[in-house]
């Protein structure tokens, strides 16, 4: 009976196949399942026309929607509905990400899962897509502080109660930025299922007092609306910026034209995106990421044309060859190798045309190969940065030439952000966080304070900060663990080794861990305590981070005691992304790597790189 109803709610969906005028209706190749956490917020309105509006270039392709009305336990149902409707993917956007979780996981583990907007616990999905909503608030926080110039400059915070967690992260980003300025307060208020009306109730409420307010800052455009009707007949009233910044009638953008607010951070849906992934996860297409998050911009009356002018941009697909120059950080490590080898084999595999000039770890050599690229006019310069300063006269001439910069591997400082298209690398913080964590499970402290000695990476490497910032906000989780020492290397075998040999020579040995930022770091330091007298693995335990095959065996024979995998092999990512590009296509933006500890004995993952591609659409606005 059952299977009955479903095949008749597919004829109704999916109409009869086969039959129509003429029997020409394209054979459905692949059946999507999109579940809704609710259909009436503006932003999922706006996911649901452009997953619409993109499935209708694909013929093959065919969506079944499901709405759960923000309820997790119709969620649950709805998937289980969609399964047995027999979809070959299913794209979700989790109501709450605690109930979903598992049945999330229960689902990958029959057929590929996309997940939209808020990321589950764990990696148990095929693709990640959603915004950076800490972004997104640190922007709007940049925003604020370019206008406060008053002495007492106050904000009027509107945040919707549904979306608390992209809200708490938008707080967060907003107060990272204006925490520091004396010069500024806020007030929140919060307002029931982020709607227009209940906002406009909220700020109306506040009476003469909302004169007191420089700026109102509403967590969406829905809501900035709202504030907006509150205070139109203010004769000064506050600036209003909101979050989202939709095209339409009532989207972000069209207030802005109105001036019914002054700015908006946009965070698109990333329903295009879902697509797109769809079907190269159906496909089987190399390069896929593991997850993608979505860069946002800040839109004002200055820049709104530029800004649409962009959106509108239709990709002309590159004509001729795609010459790229790879300016390569060195050969400094396993994993440098392996990376240097996989972008030469992918580039091999995707018909690019690739010129490298090694910079051998010198910064200096780094920005000359790229000026290089720039007079040979390269289509796209990709950089593995040896640092992360340094980069902004060579960057402003790339972005001046019009040649596209992707980051690989490697970042360089957030404020230069607009100064590249895309980064595809890894989380190094949650890297850092993971071997921290590896630590206070499998080294006690509870009869004393375990003394860590710690061996980072090359001075100012992104790498080397995320890394041992990971590792410190999972340490700031424990009690009984202290660095007791945190000295720098240069991700080279020589260097770790050099390093301990002087540690042992200038102090009392009294070390429990060694935690080195890579594994040839760890071999070198291994290689000096053993001239010591002391056992790595056994008399120390070691963590490090890569997952070098040299790094495995070691696991094997119990010198090194954890590795943190931070794999390599971001060829076919990069060369897809740089091919999408060359095709005219949006790349979207970002994704947060999967690192898996790997342990001697109990697993060594044969293959378990899952790789972090980070996208930045770089909007010329
Ligand atoms: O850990 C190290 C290499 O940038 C993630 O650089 C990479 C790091 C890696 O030298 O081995």
């Amino acid at each position: 009976m059952k299977a009955m109803i479903a095949a008749l709610f597919l004829l109704l969906v999916l109409g009869v196949p086969g039959c129509s005028d003429g029997g020409n209706l394209p054979q459905i190749e692949h059946l999507i399942g999109v579940s809704q956490a609710n259909m009436r917020e503006p932003w999922r309105l706006e996911l649901v026309r452009e997953l619409k509006e993109e499935a209708a270039k694909y013929p093959e392709i065919r969506l079944v929607f499901t709405d759960a009305t923000q309820d997790s336990e119709k969620q649950l149902q709805d998937i289980a509905r969609l399964m047995a409707y027999g979809i070959d993917l299913l794209i979700i956007s989790p109501s709450d990400v605690e109930t979903l979780t598992p049945a999330i996981s229960e689902v990958y583990s029959k057929i590929p899962v996309i997940v939209l907007d808020r990321v589950v616990e764990g990696y148990d999905y095929t693709l990640f897509i959603g915004p950076d909503n800490e972004v997104i608030g640190k922007q709007a926080g940049e925003a604020i502080s370019n206008l406060a110039k008053s002495a007492d400059f106050k904000i009027l915070e509107i945040r919707g109660v549904d979306n608390y967690l992209s809200s708490a992260a938008r707080s967060q980003g907003l107060m990272g930025v204006i925490k520091n300025s004396k010069n500024i307060s806020s007030k929140v208020i919060t307002v029931p299922n982020d709607s227009r009306d209940a906002a406009e109730d909220a700020v109306t409420a506040l009476g003469s007092r909302v004169g007191d307010y420089d700026l109102i800052f509403a967590y969406n455009d829905y809501l900035a609306q709202g504030a907006y009707r509150a205070v139109k007949g203010i004769a000064k009233r506050p600036f209003i910026i909101g979050v989202d910044g939709f095209t339409g009638a009532d989207g972000g953008l069209e207030m802005i034209r109105k001036g019914m607010i002054d700015e908006t951070i946009t965070c698109p849906t990333g329903g295009r995106e879902a697509i797109r992934y769809s079907l190269d996860i159906l496909n089987k297409a190399s390069g896929v990421p593991k997850k993608v998050i979505l860069r946002s911009y800040t839109v004002n009356s200055d820049n709104l044309e530029s800004y649409e002018r962009s959106l509108e941009k239709s990709g002309t697909p590159h004509a001729g060859p795609i010459r790229v120059g790879y300016a390569q950080a060195g050969t400094e490590s396993g994993f440098r190798l392996a990376n240097n080898n996989s972008i030469i084999a992918a580039a091999k595999e995707f018909g690019i045309d690739l010129t490298v000039i090694d910079a051998n770890q010198v910064a200096e050599s780094q920005v000359d190969a790229v000026r290089t690229f720039i007079d040979m006019e390269v289509d796209v310069i990709v950089i593995s940065p040896i640092i992360e300063v340094g980069w902004s006269e060579v960057l402003t001439r790339a972005k001046e030439a019009g040649i596209e910069v992707i980051l690989s591997d490697r970042r360089i400082r957030a404020d230069l952000d607009d100064l590249y298209l895309t980064f595809i690398g890894a989380d190094f913080i949650e890297e850092g966080r993971r071997a921290m964590r590896w630590v206070a499970e499998n080294v006690p402290a509870d009869k004393r304070t375990v003394r860590i000695l710690e061996i980072q990476g090359t001075q100012e490497a992104s790498p080397t900060i995320d890394r041992k910032r990971g590792f410190e906000l999972a340490l700031a989780e424990t009690k009984g663990y202290e660095i007791v020492y945190s000295g720098h290397g240069e991700y080279t075998r020589e260097s770790g080794r050099l390093f301990m040999e002087w540690y042992l020579k200038e102090n009392n040995w009294d070390i429990d861990v060694i935690f080195c930022h890579n594994d040839d770091m760890a071999l070198g330091a291994a290689e000096a305590l053993e001239a010591a007298g002391i056992s790595p693995g056994i008399d120390v335990k070691i963590v490090s981070v890569d997952g070098t095959k040299e790094a495995l065996n070691a696991l094997k024979d119990e010198r090194l005691n954890c590795v943190v995998e931070c794999s390599p092999l971001l060829g076919s990512q990069l060369m897809k992304a740089i091919k999408d590009l060359m095709d005219g296509k949006e790349l979207p933006f970002r994704a947060c790597l999967k690192s898996l500890i790997l342990r001697t004995k109990e697993h060594i993952a044969t293959n378990s790189s899952y790789f972090c591609v980070i996208f930045g659409l770089c909007i010329n606005a």
